[in-house]
């Protein structure tokens, strides 16, 4: 089963407004170079309008970082799904490590977002992450296989065409020290299993993984050569537009 490989940039709260236009310009008419792959860029809702006006009739496709699991109403200062998809957005990082880390998002919190996102037609990037407490393979496996069923409650078979996973290991994060590929195979193989045993192997077969954690050049390639990694969620590296060409390059 081959699985269109992707790369996503995500920008988390760095970007500016006045950077927006530039990087897009510059990396638009080099992806015509590469077919074999998705480009998505995902950044803070501020600089959603500017992004998606930048990247009009490009291939990129333009993410949300996060989003509220309720489409509308009295809830101040959150992002409706409904609103992400009235603008064009096509994808949402759901459930990030950073989101459950530090603004405490619980895995039900995750499974609201991901249905509310496939409601609305925006498709959930379900970040998976690991905890660096845990001491057995035992436990790392119980982790994520748990995550990964608690986000996908209520998700039917249909709806999994339009869902990607992300698997990002916590102290992997923005460290610089990405996890081996081996580690991470081992990791993705665990999900694809869950999602097996959750709906059937044909799903399972063609629902994209993705890895995340330090990925830059230097160790892309490695990690996409590995059967289960359909491709990866950067960060600091795809801050820079250049970097980011050149991990669309090691993908396709
Ligand atoms: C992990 C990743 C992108 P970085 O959060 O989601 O960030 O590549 O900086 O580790």
């Amino acid at each position: 089963m081959s699985r269109r490989p992707i790369v996503i940039a995500n920008w988390k709260m760095n970007k500016l407004p006045s950077e927006v236009s530039q990087y897009i310009q510059y990396v638009a008419p080099k992806l015509d170079g590469y077919s074999n792959v998705d480009a998505v860029l995902a950044g803070q809702d501020v600089l959603l309008n500017t992004m998606v006006m930048a990247a009009k009739d490009t291939s990129i496709e333009i993410g949300a970082e996060n989003m509220y699991w309720q489409d509308k109403g009295a809830y101040t200062g959150e992002t409706s799904p409904r609103a992400l998809a009235d603008l064009g957005i096509s994808k949402v990082i759901i459930g990030h490590s950073e989101r459950r880390n530090y603004f405490r998002e619980t895995d039900e919190m995750v499974n609201l977002k991901t249905l509310a996102a496939l409601r609305n037609g925006v498709e959930p990037i379900i970040a998976i992450d690991e905890a660096v407490q845990l001491s057995s393979l035992n436990d790392h496996a119980h982790w994520i296989v748990n995550q990964v069923v608690e986000s996908l409650k209520g998700v039917t078979e249909q709806e999994m065409s339009r869902i990607l996973l992300a698997y990002e290991p916590t102290a992997a994060i923005g460290s610089g020290q990405a996890m081996t590929p081996v580690d991470a195979q081992k990791s993705l193989r665990i999900i694809r299993q869950t999602v097996a045993d959750m709906f059937n192997q044909n799903i399972a077969d063609r629902v994209r993984i993705l890895y995340g954690g330090s990925v830059k050049p230097a160790n892309a390639y490695d990690l996409l050569k590995q059967p289960d990694i359909d491709g990866v969620l950067v960060g600091d590296a795809a801050l820079d537009a250049t970097t980011f060409l050149e991990l669309i390059s090691l993908a396709d």
